[in-house]
């Protein structure tokens, strides 16, 4: 079973095999964790982005689908971004936040990565509320069926190192 581990801090610093984007459909990049991995990767993942979208992906990245890249200049080798749900209080998009965790490591398991990076998907500028975001997550993860051995969830702030706190001892 994979192995889930949390730590606070910057994502972009970290050294797993893939780290993980929460992108948006475009891959243009934009704010939060996407800003800061384009930002401290480096143009070569904004180019990557560019190419995928001029060939297998002109539509863009649908919700809930993950897509890798180069990591430019980060210490992982790839960036495996992915397009969580905007939170919708009325419509269940559960099971597309779920999606954004196991297709992660989908491609992961393509790349033959054994250790992988997340941030909370969802939980910034898409409004997912933290303790359900977190919930997901975790859960997620720990029923996925993948070769990945060791999951890190990179938590940002205080508040949301508790949230993933909280649900992973209520998973386990
Ligand atoms: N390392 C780890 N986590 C981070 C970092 C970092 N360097 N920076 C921010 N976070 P968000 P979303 C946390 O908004 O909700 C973008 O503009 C942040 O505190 O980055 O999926 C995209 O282009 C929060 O806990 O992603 C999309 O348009 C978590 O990462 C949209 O935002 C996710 O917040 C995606 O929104």
């Amino acid at each position: 079973m994979v192995q889930v581990t949390l730590k606070r801090g910057d994502i972009t610093r970290v050294e797993v095999d893939a780290i993980v984007n929460a992108a948006n459909s475009g891959l243009r990049g934009g704010g939060g964790v996407d800003g800061a991995i384009h930002a401290a990767g480096g143009r070569e993942i904004l180019d990557a982005c560019v190419q995928l979208r001029r060939t297998v992906l002109p539509g863009g990245l649908p919700t809930g689908q993950a897509v890798a890249t180069t990591a430019g200049r980060l210490p992982a080798r790839h960036v495996i971004h992915v397009v969580g749900p905007v939170y919708d209080p009325v419509e269940d998009r559960s099971a597309l936040l779920r999606s954004a965790y196991t297709e992660a490591l989908r491609v992961a398991d393509d790349l033959g990565a054994a250790s992988v990076a997340f941030p909370a998907v969802s939980a910034g500028a898409y409004g997912w509320p933290l303790d359900d975001a977190a919930r997901l997550a975790v859960t997620s993860v720990l029923g996925a069926t993948t070769a990945v051995r060791e999951v890190r969830f990179v938590l940002f702030d205080e508040r949301t190192h508790r949230a993933f706190t909280a649900a992973l001892a209520a998973a386990s």
